[in-house]
């Protein structure tokens, strides 16, 4: 299989400077003279990458292997068991799949548990932060609100939680069958690639794919779509539980990239996913002041990073210090003095980094340790009292500090985030409010948008970090196409000042800025204006880029697949990032991917994924390494989308 736009499956191999983003190649600079070793080095000392693993045609499934396919007939085409190319790239991409629902419904989980514990009383240091999301949920899922109060409600929430895990249901998981659309439903059930439990699913997806069980490339990837649907259902879980306990986002301001670091006061850096355990670090931190005063620091400064980074931004407003390609790089200031991490996408260097200064790398989940680094049991019995344990682990390293290896870039932008689909709606309602999607399916139908695109994913170092992101963000608002963006996506744009009210006048088309004008001045409450970029979360709020796909297909009576709505991932790297971009092409999304994923060993399942998905689902992937290539097509099929639209309106 041709590789799209021949370009190059690394980009420059032997270049180090890997990245564009300006705090990052302030610190890089710092790092190569200081022989710090990064993970800039260590993608380069990889090239070049295995041929065969990158192509998905190496099989490790059992140990009679590793099993390559080397030739094109003959006995080396196949594995030792005979296993042909399509069965074991599709079996790989599954597996990709399975882990990335694994590790959003484990997330999704952790955070059911802290509610479970909240309705038991054993997690006092929770609230119901927000009832009028609680409420909403109870009422899609079913369960009475009337005369009830929110414990008993959330209870029985949490019940059906429970459920949609655990116990293989006659009937579709309720938290994901409550928000999909009645088109969507009847696909799944056709298809019969609906989930009945969520660990079920996973658990079926490594059954089937184990040693001598499934062979057929389209009953494997039926399977991966299935797996898909139970990541997405997690992934709403973990959404919806973390608004009502911690807050529905609503327009916030903040600043982005290392400069937020600040070198008067302890810097604590929260890295991972999981609000449970930040945010009570956030409200250990506001009250500790007087504690940091005592060792000479003004005061506490907690950063984020990643996605645990994106949520603290979302409801706190508390500044992203990076993403998760130069997540070394904040450590490399010399002036974080301690990073407290949970799950997900935390490099085990940051140990090794950390070691060269005196920040403190802390854990605090039973499945994730560092060797060397220190490790606190976070529990939500205890959740206030170890946040305190962890401030004081970062006041108590600040002491140490030395000033000598202080060097702050000064990059830092400002930014609006908080656009949960609730804030949208809202804004949207001061416009039109009895229909306020109205407002924004009438901009497309109108041609003032081309239509909406969601923005996802990593970064990926087979590219330059953020300009992936960076490019294809530049190349849709131009062409006026309203953006959302979540994860290291969205951590791009904040670093790079592009989540700003500034940037809209520099890089939007003429229709988007119109469509924003008509917004703002419809909203003169909000002071700030509106950004370039719409910021709705972390990786696990990709749900609710689902949400607005919904309410959009639902305003305008018709089904997903028709809704001029399109998703990019342009630095992919992480496997949720493959179960997202997989869910995405099964609601009917084309869906732009900029970072090849190991299908080219197979036609057969290359052409499934970018074409035949298209003709069952309605969605496929655009496989295109050139990002600004990759954003003109996705244009393409916005405007032929609209276009459709509009001819079926006359
Ligand atoms: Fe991880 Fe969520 Fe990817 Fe960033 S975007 S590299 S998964 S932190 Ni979700
Ligand atoms: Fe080789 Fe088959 Fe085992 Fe895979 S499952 S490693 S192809 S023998």
């Amino acid at each position: 299989t041709a590789r799209p736009s021949g370009a190059p499956r690394v980009f420059e191999p032997k270049n180090p400077l890997r990245t564009t983003d300006p705090g990052a190649l302030e610190m890089l600079k710092i790092a190569h003279d200081s022989n710090v070793e990064t993970v800039f080095d260590r993608v380069v000392a990889q090239q070049p990458q295995c041929q065969f693993g990158y192509k998905g045609v190496c099989c490790r499934i059992c140990i009679a292997g590793p099993c390559r396919v080397k030739a094109d007939d003959g006995p080396a085409s196949k594995g030792i068991c005979g296993a042909t190319a399509y069965t074991i790239v599709s079996r790989n991409l599954v597996r990709l799949i399975a882990g990335g629902a694994a590790s959003h419904s484990e997330h999704a989980r952790h955070v059911l548990h802290t509610v479970h514990e909240l309705v038991e009383g054993n997690a006092p240091d929770y609230q119901i932060k927000s009832p009028a999301k609680l409420h909403k949920l109870a009422e899609k899922l079913g369960i009475a609100t009337l005369d009830r109060s929110d414990i008993d409600i959330l209870r029985d929430v949490a019940e059906l939680g429970y459920a949609d895990f655990g116990r293989y249901q006659e009937r579709p998981l309720a938290f994901l069958d409550s928000f999909l659309t009645e088109g969507r439903r009847r696909k799944f059930k056709h298809t019969n690639i609906m989930p009945r439990a969520i660990d079920g699913t996973v658990t079926e997806m490594l059954a089937q794919t184990a040693m001598g069980v499934d062979a057929d490339p389209v009953n494997i990837i039926f399977g991966g779509l299935k797996t898909s649907l139970a990541d997405l259902a997690g992934e709403y879980i973990g959404t919806t539980l973390s608004d009502v306990l911690f807050g529905t986002p609503e327009p916030i301001v903040s600043e982005s990239n290392l400069g937020v670091i600040n070198p008067k006061m302890v810097n604590i850096a929260m890295h991972g996913h999981n609000p449970v355990l930040s945010e009570m670090v956030v409200a250990a931190a506001r009250k500790m002041t007087a504690e940091a005063k005592q060792v000479g620091a003004e005061g506490i400064n907690v950063v984020g990073i990643c996605c645990t980074g994106n949520e603290l931004l979302m409801r706190q407003g508390v500044y992203l210090a990076t993403s998760s390609a130069s997540q070394e790089m904040a450590i490399m200031t010399g002036a974080l003095d301690a990073m407290v991490v949970d799950i997900q996408c935390i490099y085990p260097a940051v140990q090794t980094v950390a070691e060269c200064f005196h920040t403190k790398i802390i854990t605090t989940e039973a499945i994730m340790k560092i060797p060397s680094a220190q490790h606190l049991a976070f529990s939500a019995e205890t959740a206030a009292e170890d946040a305190r344990k962890l401030v004081n682990i970062a006041i108590e390293a600040y002491k140490h500090r030395d000033p000598k290896k202080i060097s702050i870039p000064n990059e830092r932008h400002k930014l609006v985030a908080g656009f949960s689909i609730e804030a949208l709606t809202d804004i949207m309602a001061k416009v039109n409010p009895d229909r306020p999607m109205s407002v924004l399916t009438d901009a497309i139908l109108s041609g003032q948008l081309k239509g909406v695109a969601l923005m996802a994913g990593c970064n990926n170092l087979k590219r330059p970090q953020d300009e992936g992101h960076v490019t294809v963000l530049k190349e849709l608002v131009k062409n006026d196409v309203f953006v959302i963006a979540t994860g290291c996506s969205a951590g791009a744009y904040a670093k790079f000042g592009l989540m700003s009210p500034l940037a809209v006048d520099a890089y939007a088309g003429p229709g988007l800025k119109s469509f924003l004008k008509t917004l703002e001045e419809a909203n003169p409450q909000l002071t700030t204006g509106l950004p370039l970029v719409f910021h709705v979360g972390s990786c696990v709020d990709n749900s609710r880029g689902a949400d607005l796909a919904f309410a959009m297909a639902n305003e305008l009576g018709v089904d997903v697949p028709r809704v001029p709505f399109v998703a990019s991932a342009p630095e992919a790297m992480h496997e949720k990032a493959v179960a997202i971009g997989t869910w995405c092409v099964t609601l009917g999304l084309p869906t732009h991917v900029g970072s090849m994923p190991p299908v080219e060993g197979s036609d057969l399942v290359y052409g499934i994924t970018t074409q035949i998905a298209h003709d069952v689902f309605g969605g496929n992937f655009i496989f295109e390494m050139d990002p600004a290539v990759g954003a003109a097509k996705m244009i393409d099929a916005l405007e032929y989308r609209a276009w459709k639209l509009r001819v079926h309106r006359q």
